[in-house]
């Protein structure tokens, strides 16, 4: 291509394709974009990480991931959407967004993405080996971390959707972000993962139902998100804690982010609501991006408050 990239916005892409674009943004903007490992996948995958900053050493950081679930295609798409839309854009981008140091790991769970467009569209979990002869194959990322690991909405069976894995952060994939977290000196002051679908925005706890004491503000940028959502692109999010919206599930990124001291954590469960579900068609990936972007430019705004 002759932008030195294949992304686009139109079509789904395969792991080659996304992490082109990574390195490519990486060596067209090395002044203020970087891209790094922070490990690999059971099968050998680099978990790639692009971090967009001006280098104010006093910026606060919001961390961003995407695909810790294989089969919602929706969230690569967008997180990928949104750091284009800074790289391309950001000396014209509002003081917010300059005055933040963005951390992106658009695919948490490369084996499974892969797997999903070769083999198993709705795969959900990694691609952790089963034990030789009896036992299947994933582990669920979203399970797998480590605040409250083991308890409600998770299961021992290696053979189940949401298997939590033999111990907290037992997965190359949320290991490495729990290593990037401890090693990073960065003021964390938001973390966000995009999954699908039912149009959510989510916050703690998700283990059981119950809230953090700062739940109020919590709820109330959640319904500001939700607002511009709406105004931008006509979705409508519903917005409260996972456990109570949802279900109790324990062992979430989300809620080991918030446990870790980082204020606004959210999961965000992007289109639709289940009309196509998974497989939302390419058709909707602009709207559904410049949504989740918008909200973003309402989240930069409040940390930066
Ligand atoms: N939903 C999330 C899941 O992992 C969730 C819901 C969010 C659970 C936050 C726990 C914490 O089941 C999808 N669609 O993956
Ligand atoms: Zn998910």
């Amino acid at each position: 291509d002759r932008r030195g990239h294949r992304m686009n916005w139109k079509q789904y892409h395969r792991l080659e394709d996304i992490d082109g674009f990574l390195e490519y943004l990486s060596k067209t903007y090395p002044a203020i974009i970087s891209v790094n490992s922070i490990g690999k996948s059971h099968e050998g995958r680099e978990l790639k990480v692009l971090r967009i900053s001006n280098g104010n050493p006093s910026n606060k950081a919001i961390f961003i991931d995407g695909g810790i679930h294989a089969r919602e295609w929706i969230s690569p798409a967008t997180v990928t959407y949104i750091i284009n839309q800074f790289a391309e854009n950001f000396d014209e981008e509002s003081e917010d967004i300059k005055n933040l140091d963005w951390y992106f790991l658009p695919v948490m769970n490369p084996d499974g993405y892969e797997y999903t467009h070769m083999s198993d569209r709705l795969w959900r979990k990694n691609r952790r080996p089963g034990v030789a002869g009896r036992g299947c194959s994933g582990v669920d990322l979203n399970r797998n971390f480590g605040y409250r690991w083991g308890g409600k909405g998770t299961s021992s069976s290696s053979c189940s959707e949401i298997y939590r894995g033999p111990r907290a952060f037992s997965e190359p994939e949320s290991r490495a972000v729990y290593e990037f977290f401890q090693k990073s000196a960065a003021n964390y002051v938001a973390y966000i993962t995009y999954h699908s679908y039912g149009q959510y925005i989510l916050y703690p706890w998700g283990y059981e139902n119950a809230v953090p004491p700062d739940y109020e503000d919590l709820q109330s940028l959640g319904d500001k998100m939700a607002a511009v959502i709406q105004s931008t692109g006509g979705d409508y999010y519903s917005v409260g804690s996972s456990s109570k919206l949802l279900y109790p599930a324990a062992g979430g990124s989300d809620d080991w982010a918030k446990s870790q001291g980082i204020k606004y954590s959210y999961t965000i469960e992007l289109n639709d609501k289940g009309r196509y579900g998974f497989v939302l068609p390419t058709t909707y990936i602009e709207n559904v991006a410049k949504e989740s972007l918008a909200a973003l430019r309402v989240l930069a705004a409040q940390v930066n408050k």
